[in-house]
């Protein structure tokens, strides 16, 4: 039962507090998450990792009928996509242990149309494993896309196929370790090789893949997995009826646990549901989810990654971002140095709460006060001087329910309020669910107060956390393109023989890493001094040596040198194999 107790006036004095206090915890308020689901939820950032045979034949999905033999990484490094999805604030990986062409990335006992008949590693390898081992080493959790659809397999669209997909499915739970999330990919069914009929195959998602006995079956072998699906049972996480990387802003964390599921239910939840079922928002970081060199140029800005991150983990979801992996079996850099700005975008956006410097006081507002339709409540932030500030963060204690249904905020200018809304939208203000974290973006604003008003909760809203920030103007990012900057990562050249990467803010750093180019070996660094400074006017001469043997054997390059605050790192080539510029295949630095 809902608790009827008027609460709240606290008046907070301590500059510190962010958490609004309370007299006492409520009672929990309809369906509710579970403890997978809030552990889930708190991860708020995770990669996905795209990589299969579709790598080497420039596809998004194969047929079915590509060779094995094309499965041949020069560099495959799974250590490397553990690190760069960490820098990039990634809290696990999902990897893309079969997608829709069969071809298994581990040594399935179940099939030939896997990595054990591939030249890699003379088909001894095992990228799962490769990967599963990094992520632990790496502090990441791991987890499995397994396509249900198998454009590949003889018997797809029988009922041998069905226990082929659950064998399958259990070498994966039981050979990896701990698993945090199972992927059931929601295309299903269409045409194929399968195993020579090349023929067209309809299955009915929801009947034939027996998902309840393959559900009970992770719950036995995994049980603090969570399971994604959009179709058949209902799974723990649902798909946000999109790819482009955005959630509606109003996004209830319910759905109805029978019948069917509209594009509306997925994209906004459901406001009366009867199961919790958050959403989980995916997107890739470049146009495909697999690599294609075409697309190299076509990384996401800086400022379309931050855009989705409001409109994904900003809007009570997560972000699923999607890595691909190169045929040399490794992230491109293009790929990794935005990822790693993102990061710290996201980072400096949130350095500091501007409410730590204000009072803060709320009180609950009765309906019959006539300002609300439901439930609610006023708080008012109160800065010391006219602050300027352009986002808006709050968060409900969801593992009491989601509450909240309206709100409303306005910034005291002038002696006037005057309503803020979310720029993000594009009806109305936009201020509806909170749930996990609720991110509203405005433009800049200078106001000596804001009041935040929930206009309309189910029950008596639980705030957890209210942020106040000022995020730095990316209008100068530029647009979706490979170039490696962005307003806190600016790599580029000053003269043809020396590299400088700026990192606008000071960092530690005992590693930088060289792979020489691969194509030729023109422009291949063979003596090299590495610089840093904080102020570009002195350099500290971090190391400098011989890259030995670099033109015979192309390999990466690792310079050490004592943890160093710089931020600014300079490369000098001070002798090149040929050619007169430097060149490079990949950097590296932590
Ligand atoms: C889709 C698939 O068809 C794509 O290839 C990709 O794997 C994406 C994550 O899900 O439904």
């Amino acid at each position: 039962m809902e608790m009827k107790r008027l609460i709240i006036i606290v008046v907070m004095l301590s500059a510190a507090l962010t958490t609004i206090a309370q007299v006492a915890k409520p009672a929990p308020y309809g369906p509710l998450p579970n403890e997978n689901q809030l552990r889930w939820q708190e991860m708020e950032m995770y990669a996905f990792i795209h990589y299969s045979l579709n790598t080497y034949t420039d596809q998004e999905w194969g047929f079915g009928n590509e060779d094995p033999q094309l499965f041949n990484p020069s560099d495959l490094d799974c250590r490397q996509w553990a690190r760069v999805c960490k820098q990039a604030g990634m809290k696990g990986i999902i990897f893309t242990a079969k997608h829709h062409c069969g071809f298994c990335m581990w040594p399935s006992a179940y099939t030939e149309y896997s990595v054990k008949n591939a030249p890699w590693k003379n088909g001894k390898g095992d990228v799962v494993r490769e990967l599963a081992d990094a992520c632990r080493e790496e502090g990441l959790k791991f987890a499995v896309y397994l396509s249900p659809w198998d454009r590949n397999h003889p018997e797809y669209g029988r009922q041998a196929y069905v226990e082929y997909f659950r064998n399958q499915l259990r070498e994966l739970l039981t050979q990896y370790g701990d698993i945090f999330e199972v992927w059931f990919d929601g295309a299903n069914g269409g045409d194929g090789w399968y195993g020579g009929a090349n023929e067209t195959r309809r299955i009915d998602g929801k009947t034939y893949y027996g998902w309840a006995e393959t559900f009970r079956m992770i719950r036995e072998l995994q049980p603090n997995a969570v399971i994604w699906n959009d179709g058949g049972d209902r799974g723990d996480l649902r798909w946000v009826g999109t790819e482009a990387g955005n959630v509606g802003e109003t996004n209830w964390s319910l759905m109805y646990r029978e019948g069917d599921t509209s594009w509306n239910m997925l994209h906004y939840g459901v406001e009366d549901g009867d199961v919790w079922c958050p959403g989980e928002t995916n997107t890739s970081i470049r146009p495909g989810w697999f690599y294609h060199e075409a697309e190299n140029e076509h990384v996401k800005s800086l400022s379309k990654l931050m855009d989705t991150y409001y409109k994904s983990v900003g809007r009570n979801s997560t972000l699923l971002l999607n890595f691909p992996i190169a045929p040399n079996g490794r992230i491109h850099p293009n790929d990794s140095l935005r990822g790693i700005a993102f990061k710290k975008m996201i980072d400096e956006v949130f350095k500091e709460n501007l409410i730590d410097k204000a009072k803060i006081r709320t009180k609950q507002l009765p309906s019959s006060k006539g300002r609300t339709s439901g439930i609610g409540s006023v708080t008012t932030i109160s800065f010391r001087h006219p602050t300027t500030f352009n986002r808006f963060l709050a968060e409900e204690d969801i593992a009491l329910g989601q509450r909240v249904k309206k709100f409303s905020l306005e910034a005291y200018v002038n002696g006037e309020w005057q309503l803020l809304k979310d720029e993000l939208v594009e009806h109305g203000d936009g201020l509806t669910t909170i749930g996990h974290r609720r991110i509203i973006c405005f433009p800049a604003v200078t106001a000596s107060k804001l009041r935040f008003t929930i206009t309309d909760s189910k029950a008596q809203p639980v705030i957890k956390k209210l942020g106040v920030y000022l995020a730095p103007d990316l209008t100068a990012d530029i647009p979706d393109s490979g170039e490696k900057k962005s307003s806190s990562l600016h790599i580029f050249f000053s003269g043809p023989r020396q590299m400088l990467i700026d990192w606008d803010s000071d960092q530690t750093f005992t590693t930088f890493r060289y792979l020489p180019p691969q194509e030729s070996s023109e422009g291949t660094i063979i003596h090299y001094t590495l610089w840093g400074s904080t102020d570009w006017n002195h350099w500290t001469k971090l190391a400098s040596g011989e890259f030995s043997n670099i033109v015979n054997n192309p390999i990466w390059q690792t310079i050490n040198f004592p943890a160093t605050k710089v931020r600014i790192l300079k490369l000098d080539a001070d002798r090149l194999s040929s050619g007169e510029r430097m060149a490079y295949g990949d950097i590296e630095f932590y």
